[in-house]
């Protein structure tokens, strides 16, 4: 049964919500979609958007309501003086080339920790090394960094056994880049195994998994032990998403769940439960977990408690021509 009408009969039995912090939108998340909504009441709409501005349908459909128009590639729009915001996730060095051919105005809400990790690969490139990139095929994210340089030029591996499997052209000028939202301990791994294999490779003086995405795995490390269920806020295209969802299944919580929406929730699974932990990935807006702890409160008394597991106070400003002082000039 997965009824969305909460039983009306009887005592509410407790539970316990742990809420991970930190949890939901992220710097580069805020900077996306404040530059959709900043271009649509500078310019007015409409405003065209090369590929969900990030990966929430909530987000998105807000989006369209205010007038912007979301489109997968460039040839799906006409000639225009509207702006055309490129997404969050990055993309390969054709598009802007393209977008110039058509003289759009473009404006380019890659996050700038993705923007790092396309000057890296640029870089190792320059340098004569062929790059390894870490991360999962067909990601926007993915086709977007392998897009900075020439078609062959970057190596995509998934697995342990994609490392295992790799043979460089000269393991003596070999460097490696990561996808920002990867699961941290799978990327630690296969980063062991690149340097045991190539010790002479170079990477990037952390590691690419970007602040967010780190922060958040950490906390749902602190919640997941503890708690009989976990959700996590987000699309199933979102990588960060996902990753958490597997960091806590991983860390032995007994079920753990990726969701959008409060009707998307399996009461029966949830049945006998007394603590339930929540997290939302970087895409996640938190409307939306509130809307997840209302249906639990429908039918549970619930006890809200936080577990902070780092505080955050990135900030990325706005592309330069959506920012107000600079519109004043
Ligand atoms: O890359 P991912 O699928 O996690 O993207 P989301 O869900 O839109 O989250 C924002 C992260 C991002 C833009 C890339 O780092
Ligand atoms: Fe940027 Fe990280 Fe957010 Fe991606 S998850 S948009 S890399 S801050």
């Amino acid at each position: 049964m997965n009824s969305a009408v909460a039983p009306q009969t009887g005592e509410k039995p407790p539970l316990k919500v742990v809420l991970c912090s930190p949890r939901g939108f992220c710097a580069g998340v805020v900077r996306a979609i404040d530059s959709v909504e900043r271009a649509l009441s500078m310019y007015g709409p409409p405003v065209y958007v090369r590929h969900e501005i990030v990966h929430n349908r909530y987000v998105v459909e807000s989006l369209k309501a205010k007038g912007a128009i979301f489109v997968e590639e460039l040839d799906e729009i006409p000639d225009t003086d509207a702006p055309v915001i490129l997404s969050a996730h990055g993309v390969p060095r054709a598009v802007p080339m393209e977008a110039r051919q058509r003289n759009f105005f473009t404006l380019d809400a890659t996050c700038p920790l993705v923007t790092k990790v396309h000057r890296e690969a640029q870089i190792h490139n320059k340098r004569g090394h062929e790059v390894v990139l870490i991360g999962h095929a067909g990601h926007p994210e993915v086709v977007g960094t392998m897009g900075q340089l020439p078609d062959g030029a970057v190596k995509l591996v998934q697995t342990v056994a994609d490392v295992d499997a790799f043979e460089p052209k000269d393991p003596n000028k070999l460097a490696y880049v990561t996808q920002t939202t990867l699961s941290l301990d799978e990327v630690r791994e296969m980063v062991e195994h690149l340097q045991k294999r190539f010790p002479a490779i170079v990477g990037p003086h952390k590691e690419d998994i970007c602040y967010a995405t780190t922060n958040r795995q950490v906390a749902v490390k602190k919640v997941a032990p503890n708690v009989d269920a976990m959700i996590v806020v987000g699309a199933t295209n979102s990588s960060n998403s996902q990753r958490l969802r597997e960091v806590a299944e991983r860390e032995g919580c007994r079920y753990s769940v990726l969701m959008q929406r409060a009707t998307e929730i399996d009461w029966d699974k949830f049945e006998g439960i007394s603590s339930l932990g929540i997290t939302a990935g970087a895409s996640a807006p938190e409307v939306l977990v509130e809307e997840i702890i209302d249906a639990f409160a429908a039918r549970y008394t619930i006890n809200v408690e936080t577990v902070q597991a780092v505080e955050e106070d990135m900030f990325f400003p706005l592309p330069r021509v959506l920012r107000p002082s600079e519109a004043a000039e």
